[in-house]
């Protein structure tokens, strides 16, 4: 394969709601650029995109693949994303390294949720996007339908270059109002004529031209004033008009096709080519210092991995796009991050299961290599003196949380071991044993996301797990002052344990100073501060212990073992066992044994005396509270907020956009389990959100109940 250079390169990524035919349309791609000879289908599991063995035995995408294919000396690269958004990782990691979308449509559906939220992220990543209304042979596609559905959706933002002559089984061509032709098809060998538009056609196509037209004088002034000058604008004009546009993600030109069949694919590559932004004019790329790296053959070498996988002969597989100057085979690059010198022994452009061994990469492109020693996801690697690291992928945050074990307890290890391999294969796939809760916490995307994730641990690793409703780290706190005092006296033979503590608890609250008088229980105790230790608990919140011994009653060499006990405390609370926060304990009387007082002793009575004032001082519990914010159709809205109303969930403001509903709104983590399943029945699989945790608050009197009774239960089975 020959090199390309950065202006004949274009990166594209290929989006859209699941089934609507991404996949299928890449193979068509592929064929047209000869890098495969027949085309093999999805339900035939012999596509080059959904090679693996988890896509075949679900016929979907699950992972975005990496694609090539070479037309008119260029070459594309594509990379074809899955349709949900359970594995919606793969689709920020795309956007990374891809310069343009193709949205594609089924031209049955129109737009679908999956669609609208494509566009988004492709929005919020500044990516300028193409519309493919596809599946346009299919019994059911209504053209009509969908470019209605597409202007609901996107306003007057889309703006067609095609429109089908029949669809359905009678789908076999279009006009195309940029060239102003018509294209028949004969059959499904992509074999195209280009015709004269007919008599019957010219007013439509006029109009559609003129419309497409000034859709494309609109984003540059030079062509707004050609266009007055003129009253229409040429075939370059109109294209580099509609860049303008795209660029701004002001416009989203319209192209039929049926990928299936081969219809139209040859059309939407040459517009690709013509008009999508070669990786040199597309977005720049920063590093995280802000420095902008030119995408530059003459520069420095430097490549960004953006996916990591483990493949069938190959190992290790690390998926790169050069950013800045060549890559070649054999190179020396130094990883950013962390300093280790990697050799490129390798360099593949990579269409799926196909791999083409090649000499060298040119800035702008993207490929793979094998066996880095120690680069992952996100880091950058440089040649010469370069230090730059790109600015890494933010992915999604968690919407699914599950604890999981392996269903014979012998694999305890070997799980560990493959978790880890997942989430550096799919950083989505969060994993974390939480020493708190005494599980193994897997978060992901959605509920399928996390069945994959099982049934991959169970075909690659050869590990069955079980899923269980995680646990809930609570924490527990004080709302009132108490006091209590604790002797710890024991006389067995030898030397004895003697230590007794006096102390005071209260709550602390940041900004609020320490007391120094407190009337508990009928007394009134006045308090002299000498000494203050501050801890900031490594699990949120603080503790604030007071030195306010007088007259050497205990000796200061003792304080430590008292805030030991204390701690102890802190970390297993007296209510239900849960982390406990936000206590200042001032220490203010005591006695000891001239013999028989030692460390040990003072660690006991603090530890004691502080879980007797805690339960004096009206405890209770904290829970975690999430910021959720939804996007719903509006028509699922009623549903959607009277789960949430369920979920004990506090509904801080609503606002629309478009078809779509955002509330916004603050729920307990309690209530949140399997969230993400059930709002995607109550809204037919077209809602989304997001969770992002916002604080500890207290727990409402009836789950206090509730939790101590279960506490209590759990106490007694152990
Ligand atoms: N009639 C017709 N069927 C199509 C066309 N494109 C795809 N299909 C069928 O639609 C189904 C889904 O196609 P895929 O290519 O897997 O769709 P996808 O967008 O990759 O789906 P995900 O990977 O789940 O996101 C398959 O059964 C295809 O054969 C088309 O142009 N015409
Ligand atoms: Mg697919």
């Amino acid at each position: 394969m020959k090199t390309y250079s950065t202006e004949k390169i274009r990166n594209i990524v290929l989006l859209g709601a699941t089934g609507c035919g991404k996949t299928t349309l890449a193979e068509s791609m592929l064929f047209e650029g000869k890098v495969i000879e027949r085309r093999g289908s999805v339900d035939a599991k012999n596509t080059a995109s959904d090679y693996t063995e988890m896509e075949q035995s679900y016929l979907r995408s699950i992972y975005s693949t990496l694609l090539y294919t070479e037309f008119m000396e260029r070459k594309l690269n594509f990379i074809d994303t899955p349709g949900s958004d359970d594995f919606a990782g793969g689709v920020f990691s795309a956007f990374k390294v891809c310069d343009t979308g193709v949205l594609v449509v089924n031209a049955q559906n129109g737009v679908e949720v999956g669609t609208e939220i494509f566009a988004r992220y492709a929005q919020s990543h500044n990516k300028p996007l193409i519309v493919a209304v596809n599946q346009l042979d299919n019994e059911k596609a209504d053209f009509d339908a969908a470019v209605e559905s597409l202007k609901n959706a996107f306003g007057k933002k889309v703006v067609l270059v095609q429109y089908p002559l029949a669809v359905g089984n009678n789908f076999d061509g279009f006009v195309d109002v940029l060239k102003m032709k018509m294209y028949k098809f004969k059959g499904d060998t992509g074999e195209r004529q280009d015709l004269e538009i007919p008599d019957s056609e010219k007013e439509k196509a006029a109009e559609l031209h003129r419309i497409l037209i000034e859709a494309a004088a609109e984003y540059e002034e030079e062509l707004m004033e050609l266009f007055f000058d003129k009253g229409t604008l040429e075939e370059e004009e109109i294209r580099k008009g509609l860049r303008a546009g795209m660029k701004t993600q002001e416009v989203m030109p319209i192209f039929c096709v049926s990928g299936k069949k081969d219809i139209g694919v040859k059309r939407l590559m040459e517009f690709i080519i013509n008009v999508a932004p070669s990786p040199e004019k597309a977005r720049e790329y920063k590093t995280v210092e802000d420095e902008v790296v030119p995408c530059n053959a003459k520069g420095t070498p430097s490549l960004f991995v953006f996916k990591t996988a483990i493949e069938q002969h190959m190992g290790e597989v690390s998926y790169f796009r050069v950013m800045s100057g060549v890559i070649t085979e054999g190179a020396d690059l130094t990883n950013a991050a962390n300093g280790t010198k990697e050799r490129l022994t390798q360099l593949y452009a990579v269409a799926g299961k196909n791999r083409t061994k090649v000499t060298e990469l040119q800035a702008g492109d993207i490929g793979c290599t094998v066996k880095l020693k120690s680069t992952r996801t996100n880091q950058t690697l440089n040649g010469g003196a370069a230090a730059w690291q790109f600015y890494p992928i933010t992915f999604p945050q968690p919407k699914f949380r599950t604890a999981v074990k392996p269903a014979n307890a012998a694999d305890e290890e070997k799980l560990g071991e493959a978790l880890n391999r997942c989430h550096l294969e799919d950083p989505t796939i969060l994993v974390e044993y939480s020493k708190e809760l005494k599980q193994t916490i897997v978060s992901g995307q959605g509920e399928h996301h996390i069945n994959v994730l099982k049934k991959q641990l169970s075909t690659a690793f050869k590990i069955e797990i079980e899923l269980f409703n995680p646990k809930i780290p609570y924490r527990e706190t004080i709302t009132a002052p108490a006091i209590a005092d604790y002797r710890h006296k024991k006389q067995s033979g030898g030397a004895g344990q003697f230590g007794e503590v006096y102390i005071v608890i209260e709550p602390y609250e940041e900004g609020v100073p320490e007391k120094k008088t407190f009337k508990v229980d009928g007394k009134e105790i006045t308090l002299n501060i000498k000494g203050t230790e501050e801890v900031a608990l490594e699990w949120g919140g603080k503790l604030f212990f007071h030195n306010c011994i007088v007259g050497g009653a205990i000796d200061a060499r003792f304080l430590p073992a008292i805030l030991k006990g204390v701690m102890e405390k802190m970390e297993e609370g007296p209510l239900t066992g849960s982390y406990a926060r936000d206590i200042r304990v001032y220490v203010y009387d005591g006695k000891m044994h001239p013999v028989d007082s030692n460390e040990i002793s003072f660690r006991l009575a603090g530890r004691n005396a502080f879980k007797e004032a805690f339960k004096k001082a009206r405890p209770k519990i904290m829970e975690p509270i999430y910021n959720v914010e939804v996007l719903s159709p509006s028509d699922a809205m009623g549903s959607v907020m009277s789960d949430l109303q369920n979920r004990r969930a506090m509904i801080e403001g609503m606002s629309s956009d478009k078809n779509f509903e955002i509330v916004k709104a603050q729920a307990p983590l309690a209530e949140l389990n399997k969230y993400s399943t059930t709002l995607s029945s109550v809204s037919s699989g077209r809602a989304t959100y997001t969770m992002q945790f916002a604080e500890y608050r207290q727990v409402p009197p009836d789950v206090q109940d509730k939790l101590l009774k279960a506490y209590v239960e759990q106490d007694k089975d152990e």
